[in-house]
């Protein structure tokens, strides 16, 4: 039998739980429901960095990031047209997404554990695999980057790549004199007028620089060290659990079907298979889309719209594109590269 203590007791508990629940802020929408009730996707983007994201020559943008954006807007809202380009130069694209200015950030971004936990995001996969690199007109004539003491370094601001270049100097008692601009055709453009002997990036960045920047490429050359691991990849907020999914499955599911061999010219075809990982990946099979709030159609959409990640890659950076990049440790893992999709089941 309740005493009347215990009634009091119970009385004071339920007066808090309903102060409580009236002080609760009212839920804020989560990011699927707000880009749902938009109608399209709004991607933080660099300002024009060819073969990741940069607009084409008709204004359309266009890279392996763009692609990934396209991916995500697809799972999402069945079509990858609807897509928002913010561009962010390296310094604003944190507060952009902290702010909800953008949904998601898909813009050569290395995850490292600061990123992570002091600025509140979330690191939702990798889409390339990258480290920073040193480009060096040839008449500098440096054949290694310990070479390089004394040098003026041009970096661009609020990149990881000030601090990488710092440790690395210090550990290989090279001294230099960092040059670092905040807008990135400022920091080309003092490169290109020999404001500084270096330019140092991620490697995916010089050979972007130097395919698309220089005018004439031979001028120029990429040091073979490699001074850091610079896993690039799509950001999210934190405290958004289902929207960190999507994101980082929308990648997987453009990984799993290059790893199954469904590209975007026999996605309807393989759509018959009788294998039941690709039944499940297309959505002949129910449930992946679903446990996501999505279309059991989203990752059969991605791949039919945009391709397998093998594919993107090739069109946007691969050996056939002005970038030319190796496959290198971005093939699959069954290739003796590193990706690797989370399993779709
Ligand atoms: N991966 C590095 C570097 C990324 C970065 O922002 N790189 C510069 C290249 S120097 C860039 O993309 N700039 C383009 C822009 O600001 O629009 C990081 O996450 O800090």
């Amino acid at each position: 039998m309740a005493t009347s203590s215990t009634l009091t007791r119970l009385g004071a508990a339920l007066a808090l739980v309903t102060a409580a629940a009236a002080a609760a802020p009212v839920q804020a929408k989560t990011t699927l429901e707000t880009v749902r009730e938009r109608g399209s996707l709004r991607c933080g983007t660099t300002n024009g960095f060819a073969g990741f994201s940069a607009p084409d020559d008709q204004g359309n943008w266009r890279g392996l990031d763009i692609d990934l954006c396209r991916a995500i807007a697809t799972a999402v809202l069945g079509e990858g047209a609807k897509i928002e380009t913010v561009p962010l130069n390296s310094q604003q694209r944190f507060t952009a997404l902290q702010s909800g200015e953008i949904d998601v950030l898909t813009r050569n971004t290395t995850i490292t554990q600061q990123r992570e936990t002091a600025l509140g995001l979330l690191g939702a996969g990798v889409n390339f695999y990258d480290g920073q690199g040193f480009l060096v007109p040839r008449s500098l004539e440096v054949k290694s980057a310990k070479q390089l003491d004394g040098a003026t370094i041009c970096m661009q601001t609020g990149t990881s790549n000030e601090n990488t270049l710092a440790d690395w100097a210090r550990a290989n008692q090279v001294t230099y004199k960092p040059v670092v601009i905040e807008k990135f055709d400022e920091v080309v453009n003092a490169f290109v007028a020999g404001r500084c002997d270096v330019f140092s990036t991620d490697a995916s960045g010089l050979a972007s620089i130097r395919a698309s920047r220089l005018g004439d490429v031979d001028k120029y050359v990429v040091l073979p060290e490699i001074i850091s691991k610079e896993p690039l990849g799509p950001f999210v907020r934190q405290g958004d659990d289902q929207w960190l999914n999507i994101v980082k499955y929308s990648l997987y599911a453009m990984i799993e079907a290059e790893e199954q061999g469904i590209t975007q010219a026999n996605v309807e075809e393989m759509r018959k298979s009788p294998s039941p990982s690709v039944q499940r990946l297309l959505g002949v099979t129910a449930g992946a889309g679903k446990s996501m709030g999505l279309d059991d159609a989203w990752a059969y959409n991605i791949i039919k719209q945009v391709g397998n990640y093998g594919e993107s890659f090739e069109r946007n950076v691969g050996k056939g594109s002005p970038l030319r990049i190796e496959r290198g440790l971005n093939a699959l893992w069954k290739n003796g590269g590193l990706m690797y999709a989370m399993p779709i089941r």
